[in-house]
């Protein structure tokens, strides 16, 4: 955690039993969730803890569009929609013998660069042997508002060309090769730039180092989930990574990118629960 002590944004620690999580109220991030003393986040040494910039790593909150599932992202480049780089306010905690949880919602939702009328909170909550963040949207107009969404996890990976995916099949997106389809390998390897989002209702991914996991990543909520490591080129490119950190991290991201549209009045729950 020393990693954070530059930070001039507003941390939060929570803990819970052996549970341990450390939360910047800019863009309600999770910047690290231990258990048992052992890391389960990647975030970059070279990260900007200090609110001018979205963090680099782990779990940025993407909201209301996902990426650049924007119709005018070409004009605003906006990628990853409007909360991961502003203040949240928290609206409760709770305290039980069964779990530790934070309510947080953005200050600001409304945007020109947004159909009016969508509404945001973030549930964190940590137990004795997982965490969870439920990133809850409403719509509080009288028409139906399109969403996509995600929470999009850097995952701590101690050699990434040393891991496995599991739980992940069939065809994908390849947003690293134009949105091309591609099929889902297996083994599921990293040993180049990923970036692709996979069309799926699967409720649970593991990374695996041998036959042994080090982290299980549940999901609900989602129409898809998204695999990202920008490898040695793409990352040489972030100002805000430094240069071999690709090969420490990997993201899988519980989203919602397949053109779901919020009814009127309705809402919905996008939820990662890491153990
Ligand atoms: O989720 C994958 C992705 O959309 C990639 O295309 C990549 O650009 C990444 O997110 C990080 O985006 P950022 O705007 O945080 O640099």
């Amino acid at each position: 955690m020393t990693h954070f002590s530059n930070a001039t944004i507003p941390l939060l620690t929570l803990t819970h039993g052996n549970s341990q999580c450390v939360l910047s109220l800019f863009g309600a991030h999770v910047l690290s969730y231990q258990h048992n003393g052992k890391e389960k986040l990647f975030v970059s040494k070279k990260a900007h803890l200090d609110g001018t910039r979205p963090i680099r790593g782990g779990i940025p909150v993407c909201w209301p569009w996902f990426g650049q599932l924007h119709p005018d992202i070409a004009q605003h480049k906006h990628a990853h929609g409007l909360v991961r780089n502003q203040l949240w306010q928290i609206d409760a905690q709770v305290k039980t013998d069964q779990v530790t949880s934070i309510t947080l919602s953005p200050t600001v939702t409304s945007s020109l660069l947004w159909p009016e009328g969508l509404s945001a909170q973030l549930v964190v909550t940590l137990t004795a042997d997982t965490l969870s963040i439920a990133l809850h949207s409403h719509n509080n107009s009288d028409a139906s508002i399109p969403l996509s969404c995600a929470l999009h996890s850097y995952f701590a990976a101690p050699d990434v060309t040393n891991i496995q995916l599991v739980g992940l099949s069939g065809p994908y997106f390849d947003n690293a090769n134009n949105g091309a389809i591609g099929h889902t390998p297996s083994p599921y390897l990293i040993s180049a730039e990923v970036d692709r989002i996979h069309p799926t209702h699967v409720a649970q991914t593991q990374i695996k180092q041998t036959s042994q996991t080090m982290t299980t990543v549940m999901h609900q909520g989602h129409d898809s989930l998204v695999v990202w490591n920008p490898w040695i080129e793409k990352s040489s490119a972030l100002a805000d990574m430094a240069v071999t950190e690709y090969l420490s991290m990997v993201c899988i991201e519980t989203a919602l990118t397949q053109g779901f549209s919020l009814p009127a009045g309705q809402s919905h729950v996008l939820e990662q629960t890491i153990a």
